[in-house]
């Protein structure tokens, strides 16, 4: 008998932690503040009610069997073979509940799939480890990194409200508005996720998935990358901040027809005039700065990679070898590698800072002296090596 009771008290424990799980904020999934999300959210909860019912149900019958049946009770098992009233009944109404659930999942995947009439189309672009987003018709773009500073991954200095949840620039977009969203990966699958928005759309190369999402309520909204993509993948979150229609028009107008760097919203991508002559401790500041946010993520702070997949830069041939080769293969990327075209991301001037670092750090100064290699390069240098 005590057995038993345990084994009852167990059953009905498990089907109420259930139950409390889906009424305790941060647990169950979010109601959202789209309309899409929030027809997910009734889905789903409309299957988890039928699943409590029939779980209910089912054990209802299993610890009342149990209890009623048992053996010392003097219970004797009924020998029968086949019923067809039972059998045609545990078919029929499974296949009737199934039914029942896969007409409003159905209705909701279509309306999933409508991007038609909307007001705004956003091509988000996965990469190793970050994302890319271009306002087809503002002709805004600008990439969006991860701003948790190392120390707090490191485990150096306490970690933000929004440690790995935090970027540089956010994706920002109006709010009641159908946002169209084209979704595909420069490199390996991600996955564009936002519990909030009701989008968790795949990002594959070579192919552009489309979805949408349309917010009814200004606030900042997160994710994440959906899908494993490297030793990085949970450092390439999403931010999107959904703020009012005139603010958005503020901000089109403040960032208007200009691609900005990932550094800054407000460096262009190749500069117009040559810029100034750097000194070499300013391209070292700058440099080392956007070498632990652009490369380290590959190359290691330290210099040393990880190899075989991220060769060390640290007495690299490139790296202590003639200029040319280091700057072509920084600005066009190596095709099938995970080695970018940083001249797509970066501008000249971060350019130059990036490589002046890597020609000094970690002891390459040295041998690039030694092999009479140049070490400081300017903004200039980079403008006449993308031609
Ligand atoms: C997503 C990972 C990744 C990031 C980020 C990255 N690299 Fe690389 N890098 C690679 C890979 C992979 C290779 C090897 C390519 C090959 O197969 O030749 C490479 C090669 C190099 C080499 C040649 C090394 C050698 O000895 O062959 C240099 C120089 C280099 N990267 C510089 C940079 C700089 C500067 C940055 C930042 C602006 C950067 N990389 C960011 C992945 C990355
Ligand atoms: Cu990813």
């Amino acid at each position: 008998m005590h057995n038993y009771i345990s084994r009852l008290t167990i059953f009905i424990s498990t089907f109420f932690i259930a139950v409390a799980a889906q009424a305790t904020p941060g647990i169950n999934m979010p109601y959202g503040v789209t309309p899409i999300s929030n027809d997910i959210y009734n889905l789903h909860m409309a299957c988890f009610y039928v699943c409590c019912v029939i779980g209910a149900g089912v054990f209802g019958v299993l610890i009342y069997s149990l209890i009623k049946y048992r053996k010392s009770n003097g219970a004797k098992a009924a020998l029968f073979h086949e019923h067809i009233g039972v059998e045609m009944t545990w078919t029929i109404i499974p296949t009737l509940i199934l039914i029942a659930l896969a007409i409003p999942a159905t209705i909701v995947l279509k309306h999933i799939h409508n991007t038609d009439e909307s007001g705004l189309t956003i091509k988000v672009t996965g990469y190793q480890w970050k994302w890319k987003y271009e306002y087809l018709d503002q002709g805004i773009s600008f990439f969006s990194n991860l701003s948790t500073p190392q120390d707090q991954i490191n485990n150096l200095a306490p970690k933000n409200e929004w440690y790995l949840l935090e970027v540089d620039n956010p994706v920002v977009v109006p709010v009641d508005t159908k946002v169209k969203l084209l979704v595909t990966a420069d490199d390996v699958i991600h996955d564009w996720w936002v519990p909030e928005l009701g989008v968790k759309q795949d990002a594959i190369p070579g192919f552009i998935n489309e979805n949408w999402f349309l917010a009814n309520k200004i606030g900042t909204y997160r994710g994440q990358c959906g899908e494993l993509c490297g030793v990085n993948h949970a450092f390439m979150p999403i931010v999107v901040e959904v703020v009012s229609k005139a603010d958005f028009e503020k901000w089109v107008k403040s960032h208007g027809s200009a691609t900005f760097a990932s550094s800054s919203l407000t460096a262009p991508t190749t500069n117009a005039k040559p810029a100034a002559l750097m000194t070499e401790a300013d391209l070292m500041k700058l440099g080392k700065e956007q070498y632990e946010k652009t490369c380290a993520m590959c190359h290691q702070v330290t210099g040393l990679g990880l190899p075989p997949t991220f060769p060390a830069l640290k007495g690299s041939s490139v790296v202590t070898g003639p200029l040319s080769a280091e700057d072509s293969l920084v600005i066009h990327g190596k095709k099938g590698t995970a080695m970018q075209a940083f001249g797509d991301q970066l501008d000249d001037k971060t350019l130059a800072a990036v490589i002046t670092y890597t020609r000094h750090a970690w002891g390459n100064e040295e041998l690039n002296k030694k092999n009479k290699y140049p070490t400081t390069i300017q903004p200039q240098d980079i403008a006449k090596a993308r031609k």
